[in-house]
C-alpha cells in the first residue's frame, strides 16, 4: 500500500459528508470467508460457484445447492468481523450519513457495527420457499462466536466442522415446496428496494469507497460508475487491478483489513 495513495484517499474521506461504502467478497476475505472466485474447499472443489449459484442448479439438484449454502453459512457463523469491517463502522460513526452497500451475503458488516447495510444480493440467513416465497426458519445451529475481531484469516479454533455434502432442503411450512437460500442467483432480479436505495445513494454521495469487489457482476458493478458519472470521487481498495481502476480518483492496492483502518487514521488521526 503506497503512502501517497493512502494520504490522498484520506484527504478525500476527511472532506466527505455523505460517503457510500460499496463492498464485495474481498471485504470478508481476512475473516476467512472465501471470495466468490477463490478455490472452494472439500467436496465443493469439484464445483464452479458460478454454476451452483443459479436457479437451474437448484432445480436440477436442490440437495447439492442447499448443502453448499449450508456449508457456507456455517463457515460464516464461525467467522468474525475483521479490522476492515470495524473501520467501515468507524467511518459511519464519524459520518452518520454514510450508506454501506454490500454484495456480500454474510452478516459480518452487521456484526462489525453497521446495523442495516443495503444488501444487493440477499443473505445466507434469510431462507424462503422456492415456490411461494414464504420466509422459512433457519436450521438450528450454534450462535456466532463472541470476542474481538480476528487478526488472522481462518476459522475459529475448536469450532464444529461445517456440513460437507448434499443436504435435502427443508419443506415450506405453507406449501411443502423446497426451501431455498435467500440470495440472488445469476439471471434473477436484484431486490427492487435495495437496488433503488443503492442507486439513490450513489447518485447523491460525495465520495464512493469501493472495497474488495472484482466489479464483474452486474448490475451491482454499475454502482461506482453512477457515482463517478455524477462527479463524486471514487476510491478503490483492492490488492489487484479491476475494471474500475480507470474511473477511480485513487486506487489503494492492499487488503481491506489493513488499508481501511489506515485510511481512517489518515482521515482522522485522532480516530482509532
Ligand atoms: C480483496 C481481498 C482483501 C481479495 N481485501 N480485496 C451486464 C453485462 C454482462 C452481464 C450482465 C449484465 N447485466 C446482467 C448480467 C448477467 C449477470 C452478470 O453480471 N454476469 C457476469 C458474471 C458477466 N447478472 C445477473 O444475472 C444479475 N441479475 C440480473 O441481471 O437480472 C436481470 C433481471 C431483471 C429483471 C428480471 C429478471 C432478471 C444477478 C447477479 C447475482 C449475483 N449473485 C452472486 C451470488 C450470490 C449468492 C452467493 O454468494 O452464492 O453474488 S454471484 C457473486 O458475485 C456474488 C457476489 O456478490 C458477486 C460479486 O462478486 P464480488 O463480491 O466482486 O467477489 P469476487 O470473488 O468476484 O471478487 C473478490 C475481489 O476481492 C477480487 O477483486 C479480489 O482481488 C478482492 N480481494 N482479497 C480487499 N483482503
Ligand atoms: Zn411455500
Amino acid at each position: 500500500m503506497s503512502g501517497t495513495e493512502l494520504a490522498e484517499a484520506g484527504r478525500l474521506l476527511a472532506a466527505a459528508r455523505r460517503p457510500v461504502v460499496f463492498t464485495g467478497a474481498g471485504m470478508s476475505a481476512e475473516s476467512g470467508v472465501p471470495t466468490f472466485r477463490d478455490a472452494q474447499t472439500g467436496l465443493w472443489q469439484r464445483y464452479d460457484p458460478r454454476e451452483l449459484a443459479t436457479p437451474a442448479a437448484f432445480r436440477t439438484d436442490p440437495a447439492l445447492v442447499w448443502g453448499w449454502y449450508e456449508a457456507r453459512r456455517h463457515g460464516v457463523r464461525r467467522a468474525r468481523p475483521n479490522p476492515g469491517h470495524l473501520a467501515v463502522a468507524a467511518i459511519r460513526a464519524r459520518l452518520p450519513e454514510t450508506v454501506v452497500i454490500t454484495q456480500n451475503v454474510d452478516d459480518l458488516h452487521e456484526r462489525g457495527g453497521v446495523p442495516a447495510p443495503v444488501r444487493l444480493h440477499g443473505s445466507l440467513f434469510a431462507p424462503r420457499c422456492s415456490a411461494c416465497a414464504r420466509p422459512a426458519p433457519l436450521p438450528s445451529d450454534l450462535p456466532p462466536p463472541a470476542g474481538p475481531p480476528v487478526q488472522h484469516a481462518g476459522p475459529e479454533p475448536h469450532a464444529p466442522a461445517p456440513p460437507d455434502g448434499p443436504l435435502t432442503p427443508p419443506a415450506c411450512a405453507g406449501c411443502g415446496a423446497p426451501v431455498r437460500p435467500g440470495v440472488v442467483w445469476f439471471g434473477e432480479a436484484l431486490p427492487e428496494a435495495a437496488l433503488s436505495a443503492a442507486v439513490e445513494a450513489a447518485s447523491t454521495c460525495d465520495l464512493l469507497l469501493t472495497v474488495g469487489t472484482s466489479a464483474l457482476v452486474h448490475p451491482a458493478a454499475e454502482i461506482p460508475l453512477v457515482a463517478a458519472r455524477l462527479g463524486a470521487p471514487v476510491v478503490q481498495v483492492n490488492p489487484v487491478p479491476t475494471p474500475l481502476d480507470a474511473i477511480c480518483a485513487v486506487n489503494v492496492r492492499g487488503p481491506a483489513g489493513e488499508v481501511l483502518p489506515a485510511l481512517v487514521r489518515a482521515a482522522w488521526p485522532d480516530a482509532i
